[in-house]
């Protein structure tokens, strides 16, 4: 007889007792994740025919238009976490300000990006949740407001041809792959290990316009023929952090948001909170590194909620090379 299928849950408890003290409430909030992630992914599959695609008519606090899926996304998410009393504080890039739950006595602060990629949602292409769990402190910002090095738990969920949640708790990242028959995460890929170079990189050259030279002379380099080093690298840009990286995460490679310094967007585009230290904390865990171009992303500890900032992500080997670029030292 073949081995039982290791559903999430079952990963998650067996899990939880390698963590000696563990009350089991982390393990749970992590199981919603996983709730959290078939509801969103149900809203998604329906969304053309349920009239749910296209603009909200508003705009979310960074100034940038609102989906009606980044709003039902956001909905799902909050309503997750408010049972049970695990939550305190939930930040999201769809909220101006922490949601605070409740009691305010729960253990954990979670933090979202419900819905990463979403100008993708009207074309059917790749999307993510993107989610980082921390400790409540004292229930204010400033339990937020901390390295992404105090992050417990962190991963996101990829909807693309099949659903998957990829999570680390610090013990290594683990990929599971939704089985829609039965509506349940099934472990598809334990301890998954990044390899330490790849061939590919994903960068909106669009805007390229914008970088520092070094920047541009980085993603110069990676394009020049040189078989010896494995150039050129092919580009593999979806407009979705998750999906990227999640490649990356697999085949090895480098994403990058690089600033605007010649003025074109006055601030670096991704976030630092629900999009950048979550990331950094599964690519760091599978063995790969995520910088600034100034540092690791996990070491920066952000002034506001919605701060922003530069990302270099994925195998060790480009965001090595990268960083040497971007310190004027180039190949
Ligand atoms: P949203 O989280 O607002 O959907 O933004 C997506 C994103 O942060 C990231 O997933 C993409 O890689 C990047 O923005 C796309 O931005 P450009 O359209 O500027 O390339």
């Amino acid at each position: 007889m073949s081995a039982p299928p290791v559903t999430l849950d079952r990963f998650i408890l067996e899990e939880q007792h390698t963590f000696p003290g563990a009350t089991g409430e982390l393990s749970l909030l992590l199981m919603r994740f996983g709730v959290a992630g078939k509801r969103i992914a149900s809203a998604l599959a329906r969304a053309g025919l349920t009239g749910q695609q296209g603009a909200a008519g508003r705009r979310n606090v960074q100034g940038e238009e609102q989906k009606k899926l980044d709003v039902v996304a956001n909905e799902i998410l909050l309503e997750t976490f408010d049972y049970g009393g695990l939550v305190t504080l939930a930040a999201s890039e769809e909220m101006e300000e922490p949601f605070v739950y409740g009691s305010g006595q729960g253990r954990y602060a979670v933090l979202f990006d419900p819905l990463d990629g979403s100008s993708n949602i009207d074309v059917n292409g790749t999307l993510g949740v993107i989610f980082s769990v921390r400790s409540r402190r004292d229930g204010t910002l400033q339990d937020l407001l901390r390295s992404g090095r105090e992050q417990i738990v962190a991963g996101y969920v990829l909807f693309g041809p099949a659903v998957l949640l990829v999570y680390s708790s610090g013990h290594g990242v683990h990929l599971f792959t939704l089985e829609p028959s039965i509506g349940e995460f099934l472990l598809t890929r334990r301890d998954v290990r990044m390899p330490e170079r790849g061939r590919g990189y994903a960068v909106n050259e669009g805007r390229a316009h914008g970088w520092a030279p070094e920047v541009r002379a980085f993603v110069e380099h990676l394009k020049q023929p040189d078989p010896a080093t494995g150039r050129p690298y092919s580009t593999r840009y979806s407009a979705s952090l998750v999906g990227d990286v999640h490649r990356f995460l697999l085949e090895g490679g480098i994403y990058l948001y690089p600033s605007d310094v010649q003025g074109g967007r006055p601030k670096p585009k991704l976030r630092v909170l629900y999009e950048c230290h979550p990331l950094a904390f599964v690519v760091e865990q599978a063995g790969g590194r995520a910088s600034s171009g100034g540092g690791p992303v996990l070491d920066v500890v952000p002034d506001s909620l919605h701060a922003r900032m530069p990302l270099a992500i994925g195998s060790r080997a480009e965001v090595d090379l990268f960083d040497r670029f971007a310190s004027g030292h180039g190949a």
